[in-house]
């Protein structure tokens, strides 16, 4: 197996006008995710790095399902890795390229979400929904903890309460109920998801990087610092891209009352 794209087997790497389209490729298994999968899906992660073209990501899945977590029968097979080193050499790598990614990871979710499944949906930057997906804390149902930064994701998403519920009794949640809990962005018809998210990754990829690049940044470090320490960080940041060419085309676009044309600089 190589990091070329063009020859991944389990998932699909297509770009096109700035945006990365990942798209989870086994359908007959829910798209769960096998050593393969987890490897190419960090190899795709890594290939968007290096391309600074791309300026968006979609991460989805092929067929009726987004991802159904790790698969149970790889898991079952003599030679597995043990589930520690598992977790962490192949899933928390994953995890962390993507929230480490200085591009934004719209994710489409088409379908259920579950185990690492929805964790990898829960590390997108924002996520879209169509009308029968869900999410599904399974890891309890296999006498597992939630991982792959569920733990840490979902109580800052939905809330301690909500989290604690969803994680504990591993119950499904209907896609509309996640957009009632903040957990998705929007719910839209199923035959227009693409369409939706691929209209938002346009957007995205539209904007300036290098400051689409550091609200991403400063939003995660957020999560764990105090008041006073985020003030000091956007400061930072803001003394970054203020010196950049893209915040100045900001200002004449807008004085000039007409679209910035940004380019990364
Ligand atoms: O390495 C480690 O183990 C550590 C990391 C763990 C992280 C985790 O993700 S643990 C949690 C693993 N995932 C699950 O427990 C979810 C298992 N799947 C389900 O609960 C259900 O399939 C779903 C709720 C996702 C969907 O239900 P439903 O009724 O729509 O579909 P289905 O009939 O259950 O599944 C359809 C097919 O997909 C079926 O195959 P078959 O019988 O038609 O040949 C089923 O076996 C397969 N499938 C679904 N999920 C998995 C899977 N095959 C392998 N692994 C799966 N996770």
């Amino acid at each position: 197996m190589s990091g070329d794209p063009a020859t991944f087997a389990t998932l699909r790497y297509e770009v096109a006008d700035a945006i990365a389209t990942i798209t989870l490729d086994r359908p007959e298994a829910l798209n769960a995710l096998t050593v393969p999968m987890k490897t190419e899906l960090l190899a795709a992660l890594g290939a968007v790095a290096r391309d600074r073209t791309v300026r968006a990501v979609v991460l989805t899945g092929q067929g009726r399902a987004f991802c159904a977590g790790q698969d149970l029968k790889e898991r079952l097979e003599p030679d597995a890795a043990p589930l520690e080193a598992e977790v962490r050499e192949r899933y928390n790598p994953l995890i962390s390229a993507m929230r480490g990614l200085d591009r934004p990871i719209v994710g489409a979710i088409n379908g259920v979400a579950a185990g690492a499944g929805a964790s990898l949906a829960f590390a997108c930057d924002i996520r879209i929904a169509a009308e029968g997906a869900s999410f599904v804390l399974a890891f309890g149902r296999v006498g597992l903890v939630p991982d792959s930064g569920a733990t840490w994701f979902l109580p800052r998403l939905v809330g301690p309460a909500k989290a604690a519920e969803l994680a504990l009794l591993g119950d499904s949640l209907a896609a509309a109920d996640a957009e009632r809990f903040g957990l998705v962005a929007r719910v839209v018809a199923a035959d227009a998801l693409a369409a939706e998210s691929r209209r938002v990754a346009t957007r995205l990829a539209a904007l300036a990087p290098q400051a689409i690049a550091q609200t991403k940044r400063a939003l995660q470090r957020s999560w764990s610092v105090d008041l006073e320490t985020a003030l000091e960080d956007e400061a930072y940041r803001q003394g970054i891209v203020g010196a950049t060419a893209d915040h100045a085309e900001g200002l004449a676009a807008f004085l000039e009352k007409r679209p910035p044309r940004f380019t990364g600089e």
